[in-house]
């Protein structure tokens, strides 16, 4: 069942659950060759979600802003490759979605533990707007925060929990949105941890 948060946003629960014994074999793989690191924001504040990427973009953030780096500043390597089962996922819950022919070349993988959130903001820092984000929740349960197209718009609160996935695009490609501070309610898989892929066109 596909249900609507947007003209152009839709959750599609428990879409990725047949898939989620080869998505936690490759976070697991690039927990070993990148690492989990908490970046640091431009105005200074180390962020409470630790991340990591898979390539060949990997999403990044320090001091001096926010990009895509095709290097991992922390092992000075490229990114771990992002899997084809990770890609043929994203490639068919855009589609299912309404979106054909979504080819992500980023994937950047954020790890929330008891206490992380993620303050409102917007994802602009790809390259083309048209292309949709598809994200992936496993793990603790989370309440994403949904909001306008401008910060002080009041924002929609949508349950996430394990497999659900969410297709944004079109309209809905700007509007801001983060995630409320995480409740420690352990998972039987993955304990006290969400880990949340997200899935983008960042480059051309
Ligand atoms: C809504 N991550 O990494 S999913 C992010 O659960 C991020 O880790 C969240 O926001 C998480 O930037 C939320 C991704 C998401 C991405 C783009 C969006 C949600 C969006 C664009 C418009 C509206
Ligand atoms: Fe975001």
């Amino acid at each position: 069942a596909i249900e609507a948060i947007g003209a152009e946003a839709c959750v599609l629960r428990g879409f990725a659950l047949p898939e989620v014994a080869l998505l936690l074999a490759g976070i697991e793989a690039l927990q070993a060759e990148a690492g989990w690191r908490n970046m640091e924001t431009p105005s200074g504040f180390t962020m409470s979600v630790a991340m990591s990427n898979f390539g060949p973009l990997g999403w990044v953030t320090n001091r001096r802003g926010y990009s895509y780096t095709e290097i991992d500043p922390l092992s000075g390597r490229p990114w771990p490759a992002l899997p084809a089962s990770f890609a043929r996922l994203a490639t068919e819950a855009a589609a299912a979605a309404g979106f054909v022919g979504f080819r992500p070349d980023a994937c950047l993988v954020n790890r929330y533990l008891p206490g992380s959130r993620l303050s409102l903001h917007q994802d602009r820092n790809e390259r083309d707007y048209g292309a949709p984000i598809v994200s992936v929740s496993l793990g603790m349960p989370a309440v994403f925060l949904f909001g306008g197209l401008a910060r002080s718009d009041r924002a929609a609160r949508i349950p996430l929990v394990h497999g659900d996935v969410v297709v944004w695009g079109g309209v809905d490609r700007l509007r801001f949105h983060g995630v409320l501070p995480m409740k420690d309610q352990p998972h039987p898989l993955l304990g006290s941890q969400r880990i949340n892929l997200t899935f983008r066109k960042a480059g051309s």
